[in-house]
């Protein structure tokens, strides 16, 4: 049922504690840890607790937990110190746009030159 913990969700893992994460912030609603592949200096992954598979589906099914993703993910650029010279947040949605974990997320970049596409 959508925003249940699915047994097979790497991300529901993370939640749970049965995968370790760097966690940098939590709140009853989202936990925000270090991506284990960063492609920036600060490359942190915000989720919410709840299981939806995208960030569309999460603000269709629980439109209070995205925003609170969102904002989660402008605490998370104060904290690193990146939100003065800027910084991104990225939902990949769907595998042609790269998403592989199919729990909704924001990457949170930051820490270099960003100004390309977009
Ligand atoms: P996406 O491609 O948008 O679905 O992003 C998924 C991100 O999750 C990707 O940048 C790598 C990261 N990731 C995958 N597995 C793990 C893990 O076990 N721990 C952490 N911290 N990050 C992970």
């Amino acid at each position: 049922m959508a925003g249940e913990a699915q047994p097979d969700c790497l991300f529901c893992k993370i939640v749970a504690g049965d995968i370790p994460a760097t966690v940098v912030r939590e709140t009853p609603t989202t936990i925000a840890f270090r991506d284990i592949n960063p492609q920036a200096p600060t490359h942190v992954l915000v989720i919410p607790r709840v299981h939806y598979a995208n960030a569309t589906e999460l603000a269709a099914g629980d439109p209070a937990a995205a925003a609170d993703v969102l904002r989660e993910a402008g605490e998370v650029a104060a904290q690193e110190k990146v939100a003065d010279t800027g910084y991104r947040i990225v939902f990949n949605t769907g595998p042609g746009a790269g998403q592989t974990v199919f729990h909704a997320h924001a990457h949170v970049l930051g820490g270099c030159d960003l100004q390309r596409l977009v």
